[in-house]
């Protein structure tokens, strides 16, 4: 069955032809070549299955707006699956974009047992295997829902009672072994109430000591059934819970590092989690990277007059250009990719709504690969690093970092020696303007 029959082809390049459609894309030319790949295989673009066609826009104050006939009445629940999954991989192929991603839930129904819902979704994967030879569309990640059933409401793996600890295991062994059996490039863990609402009935070193556990028990399920994709772990400091463990990217690190987690979780760093955590999206990358812990990206950005989650397209290069060159300079994604967490705003009611926020977004994220190579290319801000720093590769600084130095030898060669260090211009404002003309003049 068709719906999106408001888009009858899929959406081309057009360069800088005018197309008032706005169904092209302007800067995402999938076979352009930028720093030796193809632009395709540099963004690796996902679309998700759950705001784009699981979510009927409805928001707390209000009922859903949007015309999404497979979320209302076609026949029971696993026929409104099948509709759906009609709907999105017609969609992504229209988009022209290699990647999905999905929670159980939102590719089948959950039954009224673990084993009824558990063949639910080995229906529906079975299903979408199919679509996916027959579109070439791959899977950038699958993950499970472990946040909307009411027996959630107090965690999932930090839950008091270990009964619910029982049933998320259940539910995230099923949907790791769905992502390896549609070769899922990764598996991705959100947190989303593992946090705590108040202190007052809290245990937090208990439910720490709990999540531990079950992201060792997922990573040794992960090697028992030779999945070969990445774990990631997604940062979020609160929403839906007051806190959330998985605060940041340096507490997801600091996390992993205290639990011997390392080299088994990366991290799925999203823009907004990033500006509600009270960093730049280009903090997070930067840290993510520099400790080897970068994996993938959720591309949605905030609002910054908002303070929760808003899930909106990108639509800005200069918030995504320092960030992409941090991915570039690192040597781009591995197993990751630019997953659209994405929700169209409520009034966008239209079916070619969900088209012109992909398409928008895109060509923003492309824009940004472009200026990341530009910015490479131009080297200013490596040699401005690199000269700032130098000192730290003479004898002192040598010395210093290689731990041959006491306090009391440092400190009295700095005696000895009348040190008086002058300050130096960290040239921020001229900086500023050489990532601007960039921005500016890269086409
Ligand atoms: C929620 C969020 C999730 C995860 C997947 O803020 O980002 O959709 O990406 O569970
Ligand atoms: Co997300």
């Amino acid at each position: 069955m068709d719906f999106f029959t408001d888009v009858p082809a899929r959406v081309a390049y057009a360069g800088t032809e005018p197309e008032p459609g706005g169904l092209r894309y302007h800067v995402y030319d999938p076979d352009r070549t930028v720093a030796g790949r193809r632009m395709e295989d540099h963004l690796r673009i996902a679309v998700c299955y759950w705001h784009s066609f699981n979510w009927p826009g409805s928001d707390i104050f209000g009922h859903g707006t949007f015309d999404r006939p497979w979320l209302s009445g076609i026949g029971d629940p696993m026929e409104s699956a099948r509709a759906k999954q009609d709907a999105a991989f017609e969609f992504i192929s229209k988009l022209g974009v290699p990647y999905f991603c999905f929670h159980d839930v939102d590719m089948a129904p959950e039954g009224g047992t673990l084993r009824e819902s558990k063949s639910n979704l080995d229906e529906m994967v079975d299903r979408a295997a199919e679509k996916m030879s027959v579109t070439g569309i791959k899977l950038l990640w699958g993950t499970a829902n472990l946040f909307s059933h009411p027996r959630y409401a107090a965690g999932a793996a930090t839950n008091p009672n270990p009964d619910v600890f029982a049933h998320a295991a259940a539910q995230v062994r099923h949907a790791l072994e769905a992502t390896h059996k549609l070769g899922g490039a990764n598996y991705v863990l959100w947190g989303g109430r593992e946090g705590y609402e108040t202190l007052l009935n809290t245990r937090m070193k208990q439910e720490a000591d709990q999540l531990a556990r079950f992201l060792e028990m997922v990573a040794n399920h992960k090697r028992d059934i030779g999945f070969t994709g990445t774990l990631l772990i997604e940062p979020k400091p609160q929403e839906p819970t007051k806190h959330q463990y998985d605060y940041d990217c340096a507490a997801v690190h600091g996390f992993l590092d205290r639990y011997g987690l390392l080299g088994d979780y990366f991290v799925n760093i999203e823009v907004n989690h990033a500006t509600l955590a009270g960093h730049s999206f280009h903090h997070e990358v930067a840290y993510a990277v520099e400790n080897g812990i970068f994996g993938s990206v959720d591309a949605n950005r905030g609002d910054y007059q908002n303070g929760w989650d808003t899930d909106q397209f990108p639509n800005s290069v200069d918030e995504l250009s320092l960030a992409v060159y941090e991915i570039l300079r690192s040597g781009g994604f591995t197993t990751g990719g630019f997953n659209f967490d994405t929700k169209l705003r409520r009034q966008s009611m239209d079916r070619s709504d969900l088209f012109h926020g992909h398409i928008g977004g895109i060509d923003t994220l492309a824009q940004a690969l472009l200026v990341a190579e530009a910015l490479l290319d131009d080297g200013t801000l490596e040699s401005v690093r690199d000269e700032r720093y130098a000192g730290w590769k003479g004898d002192l600084g040598r010395q210093i970092l290689e731990g041959r130095a006491s306090l009391a030898a440092v400190a009295d060669a700095a005696v000895a020696s009348d040190l008086d260090p002058q300050p130096v211009s960290g040239r921020q404002e001229w900086l500023e303007n050489k990532v601007n003309h960039v921005i500016w003049s890269t086409t």
